[in-house]
């Protein structure tokens, strides 16, 4: 049934819900299991990551057999149908044929303007899972594929393999009600210091849609790489992105391949928010164009991890054509709202330049129709009206940066917090971690769990924290394999931070649903940490 209600039932119904969910919430949120009596094993309703908003087990649950077949009947409805049947296919054996017909049994999937699927806004979504059918319900696209990765979390582990497994499948009964806290999950990809192929970009665009995240930032240019097709100016690419970290031979996405990247971004309700970093980490582009440099020499191209020795030249007309120019053609390939303009560590740039830059620079973005984001150093120019800061700062931050960043966003500027010693999935976990760096400290899994973003910035309006981003750097990673080992587990965590209700926010009950995950990773093919902290289950 398909209703389109009155605004003030949907309102009065949101109310409601909000009260529900928020008493719900406490009951689900495990306590944690007196020291020394073993926990018990998580019930499959227990081991969801991000921690959904509601749960409420019940009833027997829906066994998926050689007879389900899938219901979906709108584009949306379809898409969502298919990729939970790319899935379940390989390794449950079974055809699981899509039916555009209504009926009670099966999965299915169902796009619905009820007030109660509206109240759970644009991502959100329900599970219904009974003895007869199962049913994702919710209003939007995005919302019934963050449910269909719930319902694949609560099949067993072997169901990701992709060869024929042993069933049975059954999705525990009961129903689900969620959305998220934060509209804005990132993770972002440096693919500038070392490039990663398209199929690398597509397998880590998986693995964060699975903790449903839904922001894809590529750092697409740095003093090592320029990664990115610019038809006006050619040699950014074919030059700029000859070489990377250590002398490899780089690389760089046409216009097409990029494309590709958005589309399949999309097809997995993940924007992609390109970056380019300007008017620092450039060097890549002032070795292509020598009109670029105040002196007007280009400088040899850069292979080691130095930071802080590169700027445009911020007096030259050209430097702004030059970015008129890559930022329209950047635009007009990116259907995300977001354009990010770097701004970390100009350190070659006087405060007086940077701040003539940005102001410069700002409005480019919103002329071709995006939103200005930045690093936070943005605070220290002047911020375009309804632009966002992403905060980057650690435990070693001096106040008057600090204080800069939560005075912007008193004043409106709206935040992306990915706190260093936090959020970095480049820091090392330990002293003995093989890969990363460690300037921000070392972050181990709880370090980076642990931690509230509403109340991280003390003095910054809650509703000023637009959400959380997990950057991973790669200086010192330069393969998929590099990749995995630092992003699991702690990418999990901060999706979790960035989707699940402040309320089940607990440290002991989620290190106990992350070693959940481990044997779904092993079955993905994921390399991960495998930190004391948490009590992974015997490989
Ligand atoms: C700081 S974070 C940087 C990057 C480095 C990173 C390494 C930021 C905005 N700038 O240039 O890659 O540290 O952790």
């Amino acid at each position: 049934m398909r209703t389109h209600p009155g605004t003030t039932r949907t309102s009065r119904l949101l109310g409601s819900l909000l009260l529900v969910a928020a008493a719900g919430v406490s009951s689900f949120a495990a306590a944690p299991a007196p020291s020394g009596r073993a926990e018990p094993p998580l019930t499959p309703l227990g081991r969801i990551v991000p921690a959904p908003m509601r749960v409420e087990a019940g009833g027997e649950g829906y066994e998926i057999t050689a007879r389900t077949r899938i219901r979906a009947a709108t584009p949306e409805e379809r898409r969502a149908g298919e990729y939970l049947a790319k899935v379940l296919r390989p390794s449950t054996g079974y055809r699981l044929p899509l039916t555009d017909r209504a009926g009670g049994d099966g999965i299915r999937l169902r796009i619905s303007a009820e007030p109660r699927n509206k109240a759970l806004g644009a991502e959100g979504y329900r599970v219904l899972s009974t003895r007869g059918s199962l049913t994702i319900t919710s209003w939007t696209g995005a919302g019934l594929f963050h449910g269909v990765q719930t319902v694949r979390q609560q099949l067993p582990a072997a169901v990701e393999k992709r060869t024929g497994q042993r069933g049975p499948w059954r999705i525990a009964g009961g129903t689900i009600t969620d959305m998220p806290r934060y509209g804005y999950r990132s993770t972002m990809l440096d693919v500038a210091r070392h490039f990663f192929t398209v199929d690398q970009v597509k397998r880590y665009i998986d693995q964060a849609a699975l903790y449903k995240m839904n922001k894809l930032h590529l750092h697409l240019s740095d003093d090592q790489g320029w990664r990115i097709a610019v038809d006006s100016w050619p040699r950014l690419a074919t030059y700029g992105g000859s070489t990377q970290v250590g002398g490899g031979a780089g690389g760089h996405y046409t216009k097409a391949q990029y494309k590709e990247i958005v589309a399949y971004a999309a097809a997995r309700h993940m924007k992609v928010v390109p970056e380019i970093d300007m008017p620092g980490h450039t060097n890549a582009a002032l070795a292509s164009y020598a009109e670029l440099n105040c002196d007007g020499v280009a400088p040899p191209l850069y292979t080691g991890t130095a930071v802080g020795f590169s700027s445009l030249c911020v007096k030259k007309d050209v430097t702004y054509d030059f970015v008129d120019d890559v930022i329209r053609e950047l635009a007009a390939m990116t259907p995300g709202e977001y354009l990010h303009i770097g701004g970390d560590e100009a350190h070659s740039t006087s405060h007086e330049d940077f701040t003539a830059f940005m102001a410069r620079v700002q409005p480019l973005v919103a002329e071709y129709g995006k939103t200005v984001l930045g690093w936070h150093q943005l605070t220290g120019a002047k911020p375009a009206e309804g632009a966002v800061a992403q905060y980057w700062g650690y435990d070693r931050t001096g106040a008057a940066e600090r204080e800069r960043v939560v005075n912007a966003a008193k004043n409106g500027t709206r935040l992306v917090l990915s706190p260093a010693d936090r959020s970095y999935l480049d820091m090392k976990y330990t002293k003995d971690t093989p890969l990363g760096l460690d300037w921000a400290g070392f972050v181990e899994v709880r370090r980076s769990y642990d931690w509230d973003p509403a109340t991280y910035l003390p003095g910054v309006p809650a509703d000023a924290v637009m959400g959380v981003e997990a950057p991973l750097w790669t200086e010192t990673l330069s393969t998929s394999a590099h990749l995995e080992h630092m992003a699991f587990p702690r990418l999990p965590g901060i999706a979790e931070l960035g989707w699940s209700p402040a309320a089940t926010h607990d440290w002991e009950a989620y290190r106990t649903r992350l070693a959940a995950q481990a044997p779904r990773w092993d079955a993905l093919g994921i390399g991960y940490h495998r930190s004391p902290q948490v009590p992974w289950p015997a490989r």
